[in-house]
């Protein structure tokens, strides 16, 4: 599906992860790559621009760059770049054809693509079935949101069977032939509202994942939430629905009747993290496999960091890192992993949430809410007669104050809830923070 670049004019928009690969590849494919980035070129990494630019990328940064009005063939749009921001409407508006890095990835795939969405669980899962397939003697390699972008990994695919592609809404509204062998519905609730205009837009967004697949190929859905218009095969999971064809029954997995997956011999926890097992299980099945052959690799999968992450144990309260949170949904079901009495940590950049919904959970298990960031006071507000709420100025004073907060025999969980661009570089930050912070405890 490659081909045709060579001599290309493109405009690659944006100079992070997805964009430096999506000019490397094109570069390598003959085509005369300019970089656009709205960031004056003091913020952006010397190093990526060095490189760029010994590749034979041009690079346009700041105010040049939204203004720039050369011609172009094609234009490719890194995900964190809204398609409405002058950016993009720079050359949108002039019927310049734009697509998103992952299509363009997509047009240089020769294997089979696995594709994870969700609200939640995507990194987990897209490792889960990495980790599993590999093991399985099917090679493949995670890429994609997990940051590796699909236009790296695909200038060598020589030794992979397959691809296991995380895609976020991002990704999926500007495909356009994209379309996965294989393709997992995780769950949805609401998040990134900073970028759209309603639930319903990131909604659609997410779908597209369905758009081109036909009924050659599989659709892994969560069965709580199984999306109308699909038209591929049809597989459903559910931790709660027993009409599932991945359900759960006394603490074991089953695959309609017959039992598939002991939970006790697995190192995952929780039910939202059963139910990412289970669709690793129809996704492999979906690839030929025995569920004898994916069981044991499966079991063998440790949780990663700033998901439910244990840090320590100080004073006979545990301390747990869940900075991977950063939506409402997340915080939900790391509070109903918990069965001990909770002093949440929570908070940062405000992407446009209302937390009353989290209220029931937090009035049945949080003792008290130390809130951090931009949406500190929002929050105070919302959780109002479920828990005390104390403001915290920076994470430090939140975790020394959590300390004090804390009784013996129950948790401090830092799951904000929200992204962490506010105050940090990164949820990896974050978490890395957090986790630095609670090892200096003093005993
Ligand atoms: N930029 C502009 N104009 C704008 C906005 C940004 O020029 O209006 C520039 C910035 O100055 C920056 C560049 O665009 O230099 C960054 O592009 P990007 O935000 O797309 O970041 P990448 O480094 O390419 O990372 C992206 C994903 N980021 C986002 O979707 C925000 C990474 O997902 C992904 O791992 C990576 O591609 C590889 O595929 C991160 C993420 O937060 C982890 N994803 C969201 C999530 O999981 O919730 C969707």
């Amino acid at each position: 599906m490659s081909g045709g670049y060579q001599n290309k004019d493109v405009a690659v928009l944006g100079a992070g992860l997805s964009g430096t690969a999506a000019a490397n590849l094109l570069r390598s494919e003959g085509a005369n790559v300019t970089i656009l980035d709205s960031a004056d070129e003091g913020k952006l990494l010397r190093s990526t621009l060095d490189s760029l630019r010994n590749n034979g990328s041009r690079v346009i940064t700041g105010a040049a760059a939204d203004a720039n009005r050369d011609a172009y063939d094609l234009v490719v749009l890194s995900p964190g770049i809204d398609p409405d921001s002058p950016l993009a409407r720079n050359f949108s508006s002039r019927n310049i054809e734009v697509i998103g890095e992952l299509e363009l990835g997509w047009r240089f795939c020769q294997r089979p693509v696995i594709a994870i969405t969700g609200t939640n669980g995507k990194t987990t899962t897209t490792e889960l079935i990495a980790q599993m397939l590999n093991a399985c003697g099917q090679h493949t390699v995670a890429c994609g949101n997990i940051g590796k972008p699909l236009t790296r990994v695909v200038r060598d695919q020589s030794q992979l069977d397959v691809l296991t592609v995380e895609v976020s809404s991002f990704q999926l509204e500007t495909i356009k032939t994209f379309r996965p062998q294989i393709a997992l519905w995780l769950n949805f609730a609401p998040d990134h509202l900073d970028r759209y205009s309603s639930v319903a837009e990131y909604r659609t967004a997410k779908l597209r994942i369905f758009e081109n697949q036909t009924g050659d190929d599989f659709a892994v859905v969560n069965a709580a939430d199984t999306p109308r218009q699909i038209k591929a095969q049809r597989i459903t999971f559910s931790a709660y629905d027993d009409r599932a064809d991945f359900r759960l029954a006394d603490g074991v997995i089953h695959f309609h009747d017959k039992p598939v997956l002991r939970l006790a011999e697995a190192k995952l926890r929780g039910s939202h993290n059963i139910e990412n097992l289970m669709a690793t299980l129809a996704a492999g099945r979906s690839r030929g496999l025995s569920f004898e052959e994916m069981v044991p690799p499966l079991c063998q999968y440790e949780p990663q960091p700033h998901r439910c992450e244990f840090v320590r144990t100080l004073a006979g309260v545990d301390y747990i890192n869940d900075s991977k949170a950063t939506n409402l949904d997340a915080v939900e079901k790391a509070l109903a992993a918990q069965t001990k009495r909770v002093v949440l940590i929570a908070g940062g950049k405000d992407k446009g949430f209302d937390f009353r919904p989290l209220a029931k959970s937090v009035k049945e298990k949080v003792r008290t809410a130390i809130l951090i960031g931009e949406m500190a006071n929002r929050i105070c507000g919302d959780w109002k007669g479920s828990t005390t709420c104390e403001i915290a100025a920076s994470l430090a004073e939140a975790v020394e104050r959590a300390r004090a907060a804390a009784q013996p025999g129950e948790v401090v969980l830092f799951s904000p809830g929200t992204s962490s661009f506010d105050m940090f570089r990164s949820y990896a930050d974050r978490g890395d923070q957090f986790r630095q912070l609670v090892h200096a405890l003093p005993r």
